[in-house]
């Protein structure tokens, strides 16, 4: 993400500030450094301590899905900040993106389309009417000033405690409450892996939009468990991945899911593949939520702990 964001760039100044809950090694942080280096950038690297994080439930992600939210409080004296995941690729320079007037709005995004096969939980669960207010955290352009000044790190961390079961903690959290409080951009900022498996009818977007977005996406979006360097990673821009991590001071990693059952299945078109790999996550998140709800109810009956109601 950072080479290609250094390539991308290219003229505009950038400062980067890496998040991270873990102690980085010493080589690491410098092969961090040398790749914006390479495109004249500066980079702070600002560790977050766990017990920040670990206050937001996570479910079965990490914990560091909670870092984005927190930026309004890491960076006092910043009032626009453009947040990146790491399973991003950038194409082309955000500058422009940068000097988008945000408003009255906490942050601009990009839809979050849904497979088929997952539900429509947004809608039946989180209550959003409108599939563009339910949107993927993977890329935000924050209005910082605006989020501090109305606490949204605080609220956001008071729904996340009610709503523990959520599929995507972060994201769905982000949806549930500001989702009608943001200027939705155009699908090309978050190229996610959905713009190219599901058919054009099926996107909350426009025709034209899919379109474009496919043929000239500004950031691509790695999204799902397929990233570019496992074995059904069937992704259109896999091998710019590839080409920017050579060019990197990191070897390319290596390759990952070459079993035999995937080597059948990477015969299957992506919407079969994701659901077969997320139909089985599903069940796992199934399960793991019965059992954070039988150990909720053992608790509700020692009378000293008093829970908050079960959401449905
Ligand atoms: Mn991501």
């Amino acid at each position: 993400m950072l080479r290609s964001l250094a390539v991308a760039a290219s003229g505009d100044p950038i400062e980067v500030v890496l998040l991270h809950d873990e102690d980085l090694s010493v080589d690491g942080r410098a092969r961090v450094e040398e790749t914006v280096d390479t495109a004249g950038g500066t980079i702070r690297f600002l560790r977050v301590p766990g017990a920040r994080l670990e206050e937001y439930p996570s479910g079965r992600f990490p914990r560091t899905i909670w870092l984005r939210v927190l930026l309004p409080d890491l960076l006092p004296h910043v009032d626009k900040v453009l947040y990146l995941d790491a399973d991003t690729i950038v194409l082309e320079s955000p500058a422009p993106l940068l000097k988008m007037e945000l408003g009255n709005s906490y942050f601009a995004a990009v839809a979050n389309p849904l497979y088929s096969f997952m539900g429509d939980w947004p809608r039946t669960t989180l209550g959003i009417q409108h599939p563009r207010q339910y949107i993927n955290s993977g890329v935000l352009l924050m209005n910082l000033d605006l989020m501090r000044d109305e606490r949204c790190a605080e609220r956001l961390l008071e729904y996340a405690r009610q709503h523990p079961e959520n599929v995507c903690p972060d994201q769905d959290a982000l949806s549930a409450l500001f989702g009608d409080r943001h200027v939705p951009l155009h699908p090309r900022w978050n190229a996610q892996t959905t713009l190219w498996d599901l058919g054009i009818e099926e996107q909350p977007f426009s025709r034209m939009e899919v379109r474009e977005a496919r043929t000239n996406p500004a950031i691509v979006h790695f999204i799902g468990p397929f990233k570019p360097w496992h074995y059904l990673c069937t992704h259109p821009y896999r091998d710019r991945y590839f080409e920017y991590v050579a060019a990197t001071p990191w070897p390319p990693p290596e390759r990952e899911g070459r079993t035999v059952v995937n080597r059948v299945l990477r015969h299957l078109s992506p919407v079969w593949i994701n659901r077969w790999f997320r139909g089985q996550q599903l069940l796992e998140r199934q399960a793991w939520y019965r059992r954070l709800k039988a150990a909720d109810s053992d608790r509700s009956r020692t009378p000293t702990v008093r829970r908050s109601p079960e959401q449905p």
